[in-house]
């Protein structure tokens, strides 16, 4: 049997599938046409090697090796992109996982417990504004009430989508919990460490914590050509505020950072001064404090803003998660099986952050050329997916 079960060529045959014309990269997002095509890709190639995929209430996908059961041993990643996104946040975790069983099955191997590849829905928050939707669902870390409420930007709530989507009922899902005996997620690096080090692999030691608040800012919707400067209530200038802000109070922290990616004008018109604005503000530090420090100024440089020009705004927290440290023990055996690779902090979120409150979780990090994610320049040179592969195949003899 010639090895299609290869990650590269996995990888090739998704490659077309949710390309953005506009931004370039990918944007495939979660119950969207492109993410469906990947859902349905990803299911024809677990069966194909013989995995029985069984979709939870949440939306994730299971492919069981063999029955499910108790303490499994489970990988995967995601499939879902941020808008403009690369190829291999989450699709690399994915297909390393199909090319390991592949090359696992061809070598005779049999798992001596319950074994799994997932693929988690949502991941990225891109559709419902919450980053790990599916993993958060399946631990309870939120509310099935908070998360049916969410809406798109079309307006649709989750509920519905999600119904819609043949979920009728999403939420916590114990039994599903409880059969995850470890969750081990490898991932495309999302910075330059390997690069640095010089090294194919790493496996994860912690995340960075991590915050989203959303900052609505209200003034006079007006003409641009006929209202004097003095005149005007205009939002956008607290929205900009709280860009430069964000960035002067993480420069002051060491380690941590603060972004808005994403602003968004009511109505939004080249000749129009807009009535509102909203914006997003992401972000990561070592600590609870600098976290909770930065987010406190910049919340204070966007109302003094917002006064001074006689408009109103509000700042509200949307999600929030500690500093993950993935099992030590976990980290350890995996280091010392694929022979003391790197150890590597990420400040990037991943379902296996989520999991990781609930069970023994570890990742193995794959180098990254140009050490860039969350845009088309985001890569794996060939020689560090197959070795992601090889990484994952001895963590799995020597683990399942
Ligand atoms: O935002 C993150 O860190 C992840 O890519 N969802
Ligand atoms: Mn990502
Ligand atoms: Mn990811």
């Amino acid at each position: 049997m010639t090895n299609d079960f290869g990650a590269l060529r996995l990888l090739g045959e998704i490659e077309d599938t949710g390309r953005d014309p506009h931004r370039g990269g990918y944007s495939r997002h979660v119950f969207d046409a492109a993410e469906h095509d990947l859902r349905d890709w990803f299911i024809e190639r677990a069966q194909r090697l013989g995995l029985n995929v069984i979709p939870d209430r949440n939306g994730n996908l299971w492919a069981w090796w063999g029955e499910p059961g108790p303490d499994a041993f489970v990988t995967g990643s995601h499939l879902d992109s941020v808008p403009g996104g690369g190829a291999h946040d989450g699709p690399l975790g994915v297909v390393s996982a199909l090319a390991a069983v592949g090359r696992l099955q061809q070598r005779g191997f049999v798992p001596n417990r319950p074994f799994a590849v997932t693929v988690f829905a949502e991941e990225e928050g891109s559709r419902f504004g919450i980053a790990c939707l599916g993993s958060r669902l399946l631990s309870g870390a939120i509310s099935v009430e908070r998360a049916g409420d969410l809406k798109d930007a079309g307006g649709n709530r989750f509920a519905d989508v999600a119904r819609a989507a043949g979920l009728p009922t999403p939420g916590r899902d114990a039994e599903a919990l409880s059969r995850i005996g470890m969750f081990v997620e490898l991932h495309v690096e999302q910075g330059k460490g390997l690069i640095d080090m010089d090294a194919p692999v790493a496996v994860g030691s912690s995340i960075l914590e991590h915050g989203r608040w959303r900052i609505d800012v209200r003034g006079q919707g007006n003409h641009a050509g006929t209202t004097e400067i003095t005149d005007r209530r205009d939002p956008m200038l607290a929205a900009a505020e709280a860009v430069l802000a964000a960035r002067r109070a993480a420069s002051r922290r060491a380690g941590s950072r603060a972004t808005i990616g994403r602003i968004e004008p009511v109505p939004g018109g080249t000749n129009v001064i807009a009535s509102r604005v909203s914006a997003w503000l992401d972000v990561r530090a070592d600590s609870e404090r600098d976290t909770r420090d930065i987010i406190a100024e910049v919340e204070q440089a966007v109302i003094d803003a917002a006064a001074a020009e006689g408009c109103t705004a509000s700042v509200v927290e949307e999600s929030y998660s500690g500093e993950v440290r993935f099992d030590p023990a976990l980290r350890d055996r995996i280091a010392a099986t694929l022979g003391n690779v790197p150890v590597l902090p990420t400040g990037a979120g991943h379902d296996a952050g989520v999991l990781a409150a609930h069970v023994p979780t570890a990742m193995l990090f794959v180098r990254n050329p140009s050490g860039v994610s969350h845009a088309p320049e985001e890569g794996a040179d060939d020689a560090a997916v197959e070795a992601g592969v090889d990484a994952l195949v001895r963590t799995i003899e020597e683990l399942a």
